[in-house]
């Protein structure tokens, strides 16, 4: 018999000889009751069983937490004709084992089984995440958290929002709050704005930690700022246009930026913060300070890419407050690759490389400077997981500039210890996926740029090295993959139907 179809492919999983589990209308959970109620919600929008409460005398299904068995977020499932348990070494290994146990649901002539199995599983990698702009295109709490429970639903523990750029500032902060009063109504190519609330963002937060997400918030700085100058623009410089942003704006259309006007093309790269103005900093220090309060996660980012209209000597001089400001926070600065060539860039600081898979133009030098300051990178090579690339066939969303379009193939097929040369899993802190929105405009999209490529970036997060594990190959994700379109279905995500997958019907 083949292996039950997982993904992000776990550790270890053999299938016993005996019969499978039946799943019926008498079936019982018992164990903690969180886990009980998420492994309830997608048996019965799958199966359509609704799970008893149990008794917990041996049969059916238990959902326990046994600290001790194994590291963080580590699972086990064992599954035969009797009974079925998972038991989480924490409350976030359980909800991944509730996640597995979801993937591996079957139906034959009887009805609904879980096939007699044993599986051991723990990630490779601490941070697994995702990104979502909200500032190209603004996304609804709704959709935000629609997005967390697809992520979550991966194994995925990180939420990176985008939370500002040139086309829009999308948090309310009351130390500051004429940005959302004066540069949050507009999205790319005229579509409405939008912000979150303090209290959007708590519910965010808070859904996010319920699914065992932290939420990473980015403030883009100094470049990408056009917004902030819309509010204060005794702060911004103002816009500078290169030939290579006049061809951006000649390739995708819109005005050129102008100071004062909301921006609502696609370039990159025209605006900057004043750098030598201490104003700047007391900027900094109220925006980092009050999002530090509203942010239970560790990580606090400040941007730091594509800052084509500050010299390189103005560059590091920011980078080098803006992370010491983070990190007196008490905070771990995130920057995105750039910033490691600002020789004073906070040491804690870590660094998430958005390079290509074969590193270009000094992209690997500025990434490992993270690591010679003892920090670490996230990974998201930019021609394997942006998700915001266009599919080969398909949908025509996204854009192509990191070598795209991106196949679901192209997604997948790499290791990330062989991306920056000399940076192993010692130096890597995880995985991200970002989703950039110039062209993202609904739920609807985001499902279909995110699914199946997103799983593909999971699997580089969670799973084992490519070679370590027979199951981490193109051919087995490709069939792993498709055996999720009907679970997928069930829970709502209107997934790309790439051909390059052999989706299963049921
Ligand atoms: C590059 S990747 C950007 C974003 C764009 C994206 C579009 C990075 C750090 N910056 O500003 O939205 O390309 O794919």
């Amino acid at each position: 018999m083949s292996l039950p179809a997982v993904v992000p492919a776990p550790v270890s999983i053999e299938t016993g000889s005996g019969a499978p589990f039946r799943l019926t209308s008498a079936t019982t959970v018992t164990g903690e009751t969180d886990a009980a109620a998420a492994l309830s919600a997608i048996v019965g929008a799958r199966t359509a069983l609704a799970l008893a409460d149990g008794d917990g005398d041996g049969d059916g299904i238990e959902l326990r937490i046994d600290t001790g068995t194994g590291g963080p977020e580590s699972y086990r499932i064992v599954a035969d004709e009797a009974s079925v348990s998972v038991t989480g070494a924490d409350a976030a290994g359980l909800f991944y084992g509730v996640q597995t146990l979801s993937q591996i649901i079957a139906r034959d002539e009887q009805g609904w089984t879980v096939p007699a199995v044993t599986i051991d599983d723990s990630p490779r990698f601490a941070y697994r995440g995702v990104m979502l702009d909200v500032a190209r295109h603004f996304h609804p709490v709704e959709t935000v958290k629609g997005y967390i429970d697809r992520a979550a639903s991966l194994k995925l523990n990180a939420l990176h929002l985008h939370l500002t750029d040139d086309q829009g500032w999308r948090i309310h902060l009351d130390s500051r709050p004429e940005l959302t009063e004066k540069a949050s109504a507009t999205s790319v190519g005229g579509d409405l704005g939008g912000f979150y609330t303090k209290a959007d963002f708590r519910e965010i937060v808070e859904y996010a930690a319920s699914r065992h997400m932290i939420v990473v918030p980015e403030i883009d700085m100094p470049g990408h700022t056009h917004a902030v100058g819309l509010a204060y623009p005794e702060l911004a410089e103002d816009p500078t246009l290169s030939d290579h942003m006049r061809e951006i704006i000649r390739d995708y259309g819109g005005e050129e930026p102008r100071a004062g006007s909301p921006y609502d093309g696609m370039a990159v790269g025209f605006s900057s913060l004043k750098i030598h103005d201490e104003a700047t900093y007391d900027f900094v220090a109220d925006v980092f300070g009050e999002l530090a309060a509203m942010t239970p996660g560790p990580y606090l980012h400040f941007g730091g890419d594509e800052s084509l209209s500050t010299t390189d000597e103005d560059f590091a001089v920011f980078v080098a407050r803006a992370s010491a400001i983070i990190a007196d926070l008490g905070k771990t600065p995130v920057a995105w690759h750039e910033a490691g060539a600002a020789a004073d860039v906070a040491d804690t600081t870590v660094g998430q490389y958005w390079g290509f898979l074969t590193p270009q133009e000094g992209a690997a030098e500025k990434a490992t400077a993270f690591i010679d300051n003892g920090a670490q990178l996230i990974l998201s090579p930019a021609d394997a997981i942006y998700l915001d690339m266009k599919y080969p066939s398909g949908p025509e969303l996204g854009l192509t500039w990191a070598n795209g379009p991106t196949s679901v193939e192209r997604a997948y097929s790499w290791e990330p210890s062989d991306v920056v040369p000399g940076v192993d899993d010692a130096g890597i802190l995880g995985v991200e996926a970002p989703l950039w929105t110039e062209t993202i405009r609904t739920s609807a999209d985001i499902d279909t740029m995110a699914f199946p490529r997103a799983a593909a970036a999971a699997e580089a997060a969670w799973s084992p090295a490519t070679g370590a594990s027979e199951l981490r190959t193109w051919a087995s994700f490709r069939e792993r993959v498709g055996a999720l379109g009907p679970l997928w279905t069930s829970m709502g995500i209107g997934f790309h139907p790439s051909d390059e997958i052999p989706w299963a019907t049921e």
